[in-house]
Parts: C-alpha cells; sequence; structure tokens
C-alpha cells in the first residue's frame, strides 16, 4: 500500500490519521494519505519560518533562480514518474496529462525564475521644494511565508504556477493539495530535496478543508499571505480566514463561461475549439465552456457538428488508445454532475446527446465516468445555464446580434473566461472590449504566455497572476526615497 506523507522542513512526516486516496477510473484503493493536524501545520508554518531567516533568505537571486532551474530539470527528468503519479490520481487522458500538465509542471519554475532574474523595478528623480533632487526606487522583498491551497483538476500545473513564482521571488511556501490529488504535491518534495532546496523552503500538509489542514493553514497568524485556486464558496471561508491579520489573498475561482460563435466564423476551427473548451478534461477545466452561444444562421449546423464531436469522444482510462474522456474526479463529484443531468431534463432541456453514464466495462464500471452532454432549448435562468456544473457538458442557444450576445454571455455572477469565434477583425476587438472576464480567447482556447495576466473577474477571483503580475502579489514592493 502506497503511503502519502507530508514534507515539512525536508522531512516526509506521517501522522496516526489517513485517508483513501481513491482511482477515479476505478474506484481502487490508490493509497493512504497522512492528514497533517494542528501540529503539523504548526510545525511545517515554523519551519517556513525559519527557512526565511536562514540560507533561504540570504540566498543571491542568481543563485535562487540556479535552483529553480534545477527543480524543472529534475521534474524533467522523472516526467514519467510525474505522470504516472497523475494519471493515477486523476484518470485523465496520459496525452493530456503529458502535454500539458507535467510539462507546465517544469515550465512554471524556469519561467519565473527568468522573470524574477530581469523584471525592473521603478526609478524617479524629482526636484525638491528647496532646491535639491530626490531619487527613488523600487526594492521588492518576499512577502513571507505564503500558504498555496489547491483543487484537483490541473494538480501539478496548477500547485507550480504559484509555487514556483512564490520561491522565485523568495518566499518560503507550505502546500495544501486537494485531498483528491496528492500525489504530484508530494513527488515534488522529493526533487526539492534532490536539488538542494534548504529545508523548510517548501512545506506540504495533506488534508481537508473545513476542520483540516485547509482551515489550520489560512487561519495560521504565521501565514503572511494565501493563494487559492478552487471554488468561489470555499475563497469566501478562505477570505474570511485571511481577514484577520489583513493578509493578502490571490484567488482564482469558478466560472460559467461563454463560447460565442459567429456565422461569420472558421466553421471547422470553431467546432474544434469549443469541442475542446466543453470537454477537455472532461470538462473540468475552470477556463471550460458551459455556455455556447451560437449565431442563428449557423445554429442547427453547429449542433449538429458538436453532437458529433461529442458522440465521438471514446471514454476510458488513460492509456485507453485513441481516449478522449476521462473519469470525473469522485464519486461526490459525479453524482453533482449526474445531478445537474436531471436537473437539465426536469427543467425541460433538449438533450442532444449525453445525459446520463456510458456503459463501462469490468472494473472500470465503477469508475466515475458520465456522457459527455449537450443541451438545448433552455431559458437563461435555467440552473445548468446559471451555476457552475465543471463537467462535460454543455448548453448551446442561438443568438442574433453582438449586443444581444454580449449581454446573455455577461448575465453571471462569474467572469473568469469567455471563447469567441469571428472572422471579423473588428467585432473581434468589440467583444473583447465588451465582455466582462478576465481572459478573452479569439479564435482559440486555453492558449497561454505565461508572461500574461491570468485570473477572473467578478465572483471569478481577486488579482492576476502570470508574469510581472505574479510579483505584485508574491513580493512587497518598498519605495526607497533618498533626497541629496
Ligand atoms: P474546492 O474549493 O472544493 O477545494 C480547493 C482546495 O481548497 C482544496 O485543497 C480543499 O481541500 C481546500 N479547502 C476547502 N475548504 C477549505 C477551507 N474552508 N479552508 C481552507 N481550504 C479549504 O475546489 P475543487 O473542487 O478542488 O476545484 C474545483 C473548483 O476550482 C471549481 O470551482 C473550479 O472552477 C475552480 N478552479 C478555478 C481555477 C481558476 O484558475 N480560476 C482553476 C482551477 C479550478
Ligand atoms: O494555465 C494556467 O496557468 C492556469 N492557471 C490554468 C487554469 C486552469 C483551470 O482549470
Amino acid at each position: 500500500m502506497k503511503h502519502f506523507l507530508n514534507f515539512i522542513n525536508g522531512d516526509f512526516v506521517a501522522t496516526d490519521k489517513t485517508f483513501e486516496n481513491r482511482a477515479p477510473v476505478n474506484n481502487q484503493v490508490i493509497g493512504l494519505v497522512h492528514e497533517a493536524g494542528q501540529a503539523e501545520v504548526d510545525a511545517a508554518v515554523k519551519a517556513a519560518r525559519a527557512a526565511l531567516k536562514g540560507e533561504w533568505g540570504q540566498m543571491s537571486v542568481v543563485k535562487r533562480v540556479e535552483l529553480l532551474y534545477a527543480v524543472a530539470d529534475e521534474i524533467n527528468r522523472r516526467f514519467d514518474d510525474f505522470l504516472a503519479a497523475e494519471l493515477a490520481d486523476t484518470g485523465k487522458p496520459r496525452s493530456l496529462a503529458s502535454h500539458i500538465d507535467i510539462p507546465r509542471g517544469a515550465a512554471n519554475f524556469k519561467v519565473f525564475a527568468d522573470i524574477v532574474k530581469n523584471v525592473p523595478t521603478e526609478s524617479f528623480q524629482m526636484a525638491t521644494p528647496d532646491g535639491g533632487t530626490a531619487v527613488s526606487y523600487g526594492v521588492r522583498s518576499p512577502l513571507g511565508v505564503v500558504a498555496v491551497i489547491c483543487p484537483w483538476n490541473l494538480p501539478l500545473l496548477l500547485m507550480t504556477w504559484k509555487v514556483g513564482p512564490a520561491l522565485a521571488c523568495g518566499n518560503t511556501v507550505i502546500v495544501k493539495p486537494s485531498e483528491e490529488t496528492p500525489a504530484t504535491a508530494t513527488l515534488l518534495g522529493e526533487v526539492m530535496k534532490k536539488v538542494g532546496i534548504p529545508d523548510g523552503v517548501y512545506n506540504v500538509v495533506h488534508g481537508f478543508g473545513p476542520n483540516s489542514a485547509g482551515e489550520f493553514l489560512t487561519k495560521h497568524p504565521g501565514v503572511n499571505g494565501i493563494t487559492f485556486t478552487g471554488e468561489t464558496r470555499t475563497g469566501e471561508t478562505i477570505m474570511a480566514a485571511a481577514a484577520k491579520g489583513v493578509r493578502p489573498v490571490s484567488f482564482e475561482l469558478g466560472g460559467k463561461n461563454a463560447g460565442i460563435v459567429f456565422a461569420d466564423a472558421d466553421f471547422d476551427k470553431a467546432v474544434a475549439g469549443i469541442t475542446r473548451s466543453c470537454f477537455e478534461n472532461c470538462g473540468q477545466v475552470c477556463l471550460g465552456t458551459e455556455r455556447v452561444y451560437v449565431q442563428r444562421p449557423i445554429f442547427d449546423r453547429f449542433v449538429a457538428a458538436l453532437k458529433e464531436k461529442a458522440e465521438g469522444l471514446k471514454v476510458g482510462p488513460s492509456d485507453m488508445p485513441g481516449v478522449g474522456l476521462g473519469p470525473l474526479i469522485s464519486a461526490e463529484h459525479k453524482q453533482k454532475v449526474l445531478g445537474y443531468y436531471a436537473k437539465a431534463k426536469a427543467e425541460g432541456a433538449m438533450v442532444v446527446t449525453g445525459g446520463g453514464v456510458p456503459d463501462m466495462q469490468g472494473e472500470f464500471a465503477n469508475g466515475h465516468f458520465v456522457q459527455a452532454t449537450i443541451w438545448t432549448g433552455l431559458p437563461e435562468t435555467a440552473s445548468v445555464v446559471r451555476e457552475e456544473i465543471f463537467g462535460p457538458c454543455c448548453h448551446i442557444a442561438p443568438f442574433d446580434t453582438e449586443a444581444e450576445v454580449i449581454a446573455m454571455a455577461n448575465a453571471t455572477d462569474y467572469g473568469l473566461a469567455t471563447t469567441i469565434w469571428t472572422q471579423d477583425l473588428g467585432r473581434a476587438h468589440r467583444m473583447a472590449n465588451a465582455i466582462e472576464v478576465g481572459l478573452c480567447w479569439i479564435n482559440s482556447w486555453f492558449l497561454r504566455d505565461l508572461r500574461t495576466a491570468f485570473g477572473g473577474a467578478k465572483g471569478s477571483g481577486i488579482g492576476r497572476e502570470g508574469g510581472v503580475h505574479s510579483l505584485e502579489f508574491y513580493t512587497e514592493l518598498r519605495n526607497v526615497m533618498i533626497k541629496y
């Protein structure tokens, strides 16, 4: 039996309290996760605070950058171990994890090492009222001990997206991975140790949210800032915890993203793009599309084409040749998604395809698989059009004018991402200005340049990370004014 241990002050730490980690493809137990209690969280915070004062705190940027490159290289050297761990925890297709999750896990260290090395601070010179001169300049210092609270959908990618810049800026971190996906954060502890990241700089505590490691960590007075990716409701709870001590937060939260297809779009590319945005990672991508709006002249043709794509997705475990749709993360999440499938029918949806559970054979009959599902015919007030489902499903509605689709797309409390398909450049710019989101993809989706700002508007988040924007959260910018 595999054991997933906490990683505190450079040591793997077992506890008496364990919970099962189960594989989504067949619901079999992968191993036991050692849950951190208050004592382990206290120890991790103590170690992280001590590391700030030790070798890490004194280290030159050049040396820090070298170490972060070594972390990336070691992840790549152990690519197969990380891939196996991520596949076991999530059940996602091997092709997806090997092209996105693991390479990005390594890239997140190199990109932010480069940014920290190369991005300057500001400097101004000015005349003083008494006829003298003053020069001012900015100095960045680390925020301190950063709590990194992660979800389960892209475990290594989303964790390193925060740990990479946090360490590049000279902070120490305590990671609380999702209880569903403990493996890659634990494995990263081995990498940190191997390449010589000082003890206490990278710590991992396992467990749940309320009354467990998540709550103990976010409420801990020794934590200087909290960066969190997950549900909007969890963000509200964490924000309340962060209020004590007025600690900063960076939040990447939920969404109910619109995909918009104009009649002038390149039809085949739009169908392929929306297929990805609706069904990739079994719909468990925060940037994914659950509301599709298609201009009326191509509506019927588009619905038929998306139906064909959805039905063409091979459902199965990570290593099945040609697999396109893996399982949902857990039995609990499957029940939630199937609950929405039932609600859609009850609210009068026309089920274009799917709506249930695929017929799986053998051990996979116990997996958390659901069908890719498309609905039409619902009003904009229906539950499945309003609420985040986080499954492989979408509702498609027709529209006539730009103004109409802008109003529909913006009629949500969320504001994370959109994908818009048009060949009219003027329209693309108008739409990008009018849509209330943090991320607007035109004729593309989930195309990433890590130097750019990433984050959500409205209920989808607070702050931006990526490029220089990560430095805004992970450092304190001090202004020094010298009069001479
Ligand atoms: P979740 O909010 O349930 O859990 C996320 C993490 O928070 C887990 O580690 C969990 O244990 C922890 N947690 C839960 N309650 C807590 C508490 N009270 N205090 C401290 N920690 C607590 O989210 P999830 O189900 O793991 O992930 C899916 C959600 O994440 C979706 O809503 C999705 O849209 C969102 N998400 C957003 C982004 C983004 O970039 N905006 C990216 C990925 C996922
Ligand atoms: O690509 C990223 O940096 C990122 N944060 C992706 C988020 C995906 C959400 O599921």
